[in-house]
């Protein structure tokens, strides 16, 4: 099975996508998502520019051997723009290999672990009120679990809560330079225990909670929150501090025991191994497209497995439905599953990518059809312009430029 071409395609249905489109010798076609928010066009770049020309001739089947090709061939190796262009690749290699075989991916994975997936959703508002209306909208719509965020009282924004109202809450904004926000920890470690305090008292204690930190705080700050939220039973307190000092969250392990979750920003192995390995964490958060595809994402769990870490992906807006297809053949199949976060795309979105996978009562089911189970709609894409958009940057109030 041949490739003959590879195409990258760059659309903007309401936000930018970067997608990888291979096609084979035989005609048929598989597809990788290759968006990385705020930084499309590098990706865009490192496949048309680099990786493309190489792919030409390659056998299509030789999915490990090309992932050592891109990786190891690079010479630079990890990275966000590397390992999501070489996750394009790999995703639409295991996409033509499910529809070459007449199965879908996770029957190539080892087949069904469980039934259906279970997944967040993204609840917010400017207020502890506003907040708790949200989450009725999703326990109504069925959710187990549900990820918790509120303004910040004295602060104009914060992260996770949308400009005005419920809906997909999409942090990259259309400009030419990133908007900024503003951060207080003291204002922000105040709000945290009222609003889950709130949840609780209307909600009960069935539900799941989450909540996404954001990178924002030190690990004795996170250790902290961590206590003040135990008595309301988090499930799991995500990116808590920034991880790349990964020892970080030793130190914040000795202090608290709230559930911890990590790793939409790691994209290899290598960027989380301590942080399983010592059992720093509880979840893993790495996804298909920014850690390398299926096949290193599959590598990352089975790590973790040792380890009782258990999933936990990234399912943001800003990864597309193609993203989704493959993370759901990977959840379904894993033996260490945690949870799957899932924020619906627009109508448009949907429109230029569709797909069989599909949503029911706070669950998601992979597609049966052969490969992932979703296309992109070449000409309707083809309607949509990049624009450039930029995640935002966030100081603190005396103007130090802190994590957003
Ligand atoms: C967030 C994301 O979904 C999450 O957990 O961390 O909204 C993240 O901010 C965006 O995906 C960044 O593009
Ligand atoms: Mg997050």
């Amino acid at each position: 099975m041949k490739i003959v071409d590879a195409k990258v395609i760059v659309t903007c249905p309401g936000r930018n996508f970067v997608t990888l489109k291979v096609t084979t010798d035989s005609g048929l076609t598989g597809i990788g998502d290759a968006t990385l928010n705020g930084r499309e066009l590098a990706v865009a770049s490192y496949l048309r520019d680099h990786i493309a020309p190489l792919l030409i001739g390659r056998d299509a089947h030789r999915i490990s051997d090309t992932w050592q090709y891109l990786y190891k061939g690079a010479y630079w190796r990890r990275g966000p723009v590397t390992m999501t262009a070489i996750a394009a690749v790999d995703v639409a290699l295991w996409d033509l290999k499910g529809k070459a075989a007449g199965l879908p991916v996770h029957q190539l994975l080892g087949g069904r672990a469980r039934d259906r997936v279970m997944v967040y959703g993204h609840a917010g508002g400017e207020t502890i009120d506003d907040t708790l209306d949200d989450v009725r909208r999703f326990v109504d719509a069925g959710y187990r679990a549900v990820r918790v965020q509120c303004g910040v009282p004295g602060l104009p924004s914060t992260y996770g809560v949308g400009h005005g109202g419920p809906g997909p809450y999409e942090p990259a904004e259309a400009g030419a330079a990133p908007t900024e926000s503003v951060w207080s920890t003291t204002k922000y470690l105040d709000v945290v225990p009222r609003l889950f305090a709130a949840v609780r008292e209307r909600f009960g204690p069935e539900l799941e909670l989450l909540h996404d930190v954001h990178h924002r705080l030190t690990p004795m700050e996170a250790a902290r929150l961590g206590e003040s939220l135990l008595p309301y039973r988090p499930f799991w307190i995500e990116d808590p501090t920034p991880a790349e000092n990964q020892g970080a969250f030793g130190l914040l392990r000795s202090h608290t025991t709230a559930p911890i979750a990590v790793g939409e920003v790691l994209t290899s192995i290598w960027d989380c191994q301590d942080l399983i390995t010592n059992q720093w964490i509880d979840f893993i958060r790495t996804t298909v497209v920014h850690a390398g595809g299926i096949t290193h994402l599959k590598r990352i769990f089975d790590l973790a497995d040792l380890y009782q870490v258990r999933s936990g992906s990234h399912g943001a807006t800003d990864l597309s439905p193609v993203s989704m297809a493959a993370a759901l053949h990977v959840d379904v199949a894993i033996s260490n599953f945690g949870i799957q976060e899932y924020m619906p795309h627009t109508a448009e979105t949907d429109d230029v990518f569709p797909h069989t996978w599909w949503f029911s009562d706070g669950y998601l089911h992979p597609s049966e059809e052969p490969g992932l189970g979703v296309e992109i709609d070449e000409t309707l894409a083809e309607r949509f312009e990049y624009r450039p958009a930029y995640l935002p940057v966030n100081r603190l109030e005396d103007g130090t430029l802190h994590s957003w």
